[in-house]
């Protein structure tokens, strides 16, 4: 009887374990799946903890994967007053990228593919105008003023609406749409968008359907702002 007993604890604790490693093994899955954004182009030294690896560009009509490098460089606003030679900051850049021609945003955490169908497409994006809705495949957002001083950026497919960024006291000067189209693969419109409170404030904005909770459209993956000036 009481080997019967340690015999079936025994087994309960190996079931404990198998279970420790299936949640281990998701969470490790969680985390190389989590979504987060780079941008490319000249920015401050911290960029550099995100790390060259994992990264995809997200061109004007692709996902590739993308080698980052990291290249130092003088950054006129995070350079507390030393010379123009004193490098304080870093280039980031991605194979093929020229002056003029540069992916968007680098993208870690959603799958490559070559060929994306963007229902808009811009590297300074349209501007939001109040009551000026943009019509984007099924999808219409719309920049509402909310108060006074306030403001939100609602998605509307169909009968559902949803509120993408609101503010109370805020100016929309940098709101714009940089791409819009099926990012993640599900049929369904992904957006890329930058939206803060105050025009020196960047901060882009991924939201993926896929990502979307019930009853939602779309739902926001990934941020970065671009250090204030
Ligand atoms: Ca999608």
């Amino acid at each position: 009887m009481k080997s019967r007993v340690t015999n079936h604890s025994l087994s309960l604790g190996e079931r404990g374990w198998g279970e420790r490693a299936l949640l281990l093994a998701a969470l490790v899955s969680f985390s190389a799946s989590a979504q987060d954004l780079m941008p490319v182009g000249l920015t401050n030294g911290v960029i550099k903890k995100k790390g060259a690896t994992g990264w995809n560009a997200l061109w004007k009509d692709k996902l590739v994967a993308a080698k980052v490098t990291f290249v130092p460089a003088h950054h006129p606003i995070d350079d507390d007053g030393k010379p123009d030679t004193v490098k304080t900051g870093v280039e980031v850049t991605v194979p093929g990228m020229t002056e003029e021609v540069r992916p968007i945003i680098l993208i870690k955490g959603v799958a490559p593919r070559a060929e994306l169908k963007p229902l808009l497409t811009s590297e300074a994006g349209p501007l939001y105008e109040f009551g000026k809705p943009l019509t984007l495949g099924d999808a219409t957002l719309e920049a509402i003023k909310v108060g006074e001083r306030g403001g939100r950026i609602e998605l509307r497919v169909g009968e559902v609406k949803q509120t993408l960024f609101e503010c109370t006291d805020c100016d929309q000067d940098g709101w714009s749409v940089r791409w819009a189209g099926d990012l993640d693969g599900d049929g369904r419109v992904d957006f890329l968008i930058t939206a803060d409170t105050h025009y020196a404030i960047e901060t882009s904005r991924l939201f993926l359907s896929s990502k979307a909770k019930k009853g939602q459209l779309v739902r926001e993956a990934a941020k970065y702002t671009s250090p204030g000036c």
